[in-house]
């Protein structure tokens, strides 16, 4: 972890932590290093949201200033990764929650690990999860949120992909922010997983990818 990158990160210095980022990557620095940094920094902006030290206006404005640097660390993290396609995965986030930086950490990985990915974007309900899946046919289905209300909401989703009869053709993970392991026995999915390599790790496990 380099302090520097997580403090001007964290203090939404858009400039400087642009720059290092840049220095870092140029420098063959290791992409999934500045994805941790990231999170680390995301954190504290976290904390001082809760502490009334920042406001809406900063949430945003960080979640913005994280887009810039994904568009910097996206062409490193597919270096060197085959293109097979090896299954089909459909993601969203669930209704109520519109946090979609992180889901599209996870999008990315799975493309540049050759699944076929459909994102269906925030905010989504569960009946259009329904409709996706009968479409698409994919093996797997990540759903994503950040929020504490997020939790019914992945809970409901699965509901109707149950009474859809469709539970049986798919594996469900989730993950988000808030969430933890708890959360899949609450919300009826098959697995949890912190990060977006993890959630790679999972599908070509369940799908028997490379
Ligand atoms: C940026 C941000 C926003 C931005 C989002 C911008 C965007 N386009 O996404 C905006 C401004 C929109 C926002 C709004 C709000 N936010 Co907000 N937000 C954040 C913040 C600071 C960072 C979130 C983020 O993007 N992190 C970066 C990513 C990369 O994080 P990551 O967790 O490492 O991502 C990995 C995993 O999550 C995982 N993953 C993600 N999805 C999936 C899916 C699957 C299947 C798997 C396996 C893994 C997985 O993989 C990712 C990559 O490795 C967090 C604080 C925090 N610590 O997270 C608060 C936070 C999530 N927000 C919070 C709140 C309260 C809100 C608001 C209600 C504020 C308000 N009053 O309006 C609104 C809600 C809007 C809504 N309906 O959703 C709270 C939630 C509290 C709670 N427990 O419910 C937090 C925790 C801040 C806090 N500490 O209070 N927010």
């Amino acid at each position: 972890m380099t302090d520097d990158m997580v403090k001007s990160l964290s203090d939404l210095k858009e400039e400087e932590v642009l720059s290092i980022v840049k220095d870092r990557l140029d420098a063959g620095g290791d992409p999934m290093k500045v994805l941790d940094d990231c999170r680390t920094a995301m954190g504290i902006v976290g904390e001082r949201y809760e502490k009334e030290e920042y406001f809406i206006p900063h949430l945003v404005y960080s979640g913005e200033i994280l887009k810039e640097i994904l568009e910097m660390v996206k062409p490193k993290l597919a270096e060197g990764e085959g293109l097979e396609r090896s299954g089909k995965v459909i993601i969203g986030t669930v209704a109520g929650d519109i946090h979609d930086i992180g889901k599209n950490i996870v999008t990315f990985m799975l493309d540049a690990n050759g699944f076929d990915v459909r994102d269906i974007g925030v905010d989504v309900p569960p009946e259009q999860f329904v409709k996706e899946i009968k479409e698409f046919e994919p093996e797997v289905v990540g759903l994503s949120g950040f929020l504490t209300i997020s939790f019914d909401s992945m809970k409901e989703t699965i509901e109707a992909i149950n009474k859809a009869g469709l539970r049986d053709k798919v594996k469900i993970m989730i993950g988000g922010g808030t969430l933890d392991d708890s959360l899949v026995k609450y919300t009826g999915a098959d697995a949890f997983r912190r990060f977006a390599g993890g959630a790679v790790a999972l599908a070509k496990e369940w799908i028997g990818g490379k």
